[in-house]
């Protein structure tokens, strides 16, 4: 004899006991496989003609998560309001997209949110050195150096597939680099002076000149990073991006 239990049942018990869980035939188990990324839940039921619900995230270094797939290649998106239609036991798939990943050795580093890419070796690398300093295939990756004299501010990175679709962009600064002439001078301090004054918003500049406003890097764009970058002009030195 057994009882019958629903979720949120109230279960008391008189002695030692087993309790069984008993799948009707349409309940259909799914497993996630991360496929080389990780994903904190392993499994979920499904029931035959229902949705998938809500499904889980999963996360990987250097890659963008684009959802669930009916196979590890190709396949067909699975979303929450997805019918299940299949009838037995099966698996999804995680798909990625490819990221830029500076090599670690770069020293280079990437904003993973705001996709900014800043680093001491920008002030003197050329368009091509900077290309070779990912973990991507280099053949992959394309740099607009935005100035004939080498990277600037606002230079963009793009990494596209073999197709070549484009799969991530990421923009170089140059901290203190706010116009993006790749010189540090009195004509960034104007800038800098306008942001201070809201005649220009993080809207109007960009994020990457918006970030190189900050010349100092203490937070803030305001006065210290003016006088920086007037003290830069005259000594035609670059500013610290360390
Ligand atoms: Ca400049
Ligand atoms: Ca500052």
């Amino acid at each position: 004899m057994y009882a019958q239990y629903m979720i949120g049942s109230t279960v008391k018990f008189e002695s030692d006991h087993s309790v069984y869980a008993v799948w009707s035939a349409n309940t259909l188990n799914v497993t996630f496989s991360a496929v080389g990324g990780t994903c904190g839940t392993a499994e979920k039921s499904v029931v035959f003609g229902g949705t998938y619900g809500a499904l889980p995230q999963a996360t990987r270094e250097g890659y963008a998560f684009l959802g669930w797939f009916t196979q590890e290649t190709g396949g067909e998106q699975v979303l929450a309001d997805t019918a299940v239609e299949a009838t037995q036991d099966h698996t999804l798939y995680a798909h990625w997209r490819d990221l830029l990943r500076p090599d670690t050795s770069s020293g280079l580093t990437l904003d993973p949110d705001e996709r900014l890419l800043s680093g001491t070796p920008l002030l003197t690398m050329t368009a091509a050195q900077l290309a070779a300093s990912f973990e991507n295939d280099a053949s992959l990756v394309h740099v607009a150096s935005g100035s004939a004299s080498g990277l600037t501010t606002g230079a963009v990175v793009t990494l596209t597939d073999a197709q070549g679709v484009i799969q991530d962009q990421v923009t170089v600064v140059l901290y203190g680099d706010v116009d993006g002439d790749g010189r540090f001078d009195g004509r960034d301090a104007v800038l800098i002076n306008a942001l201070t004054q809201r005649l220009l918003t993080k809207e109007t500049l960009g994020a990457a000149s918006y970030a190189a406003a900050d010349a100092n890097r203490d937070g803030a764009a305001d006065l210290a990073d003016i006088n920086l970058l007037r003290a830069a002009g005259l000594s035609l030195a670059p500013v610290a991006q360390e």
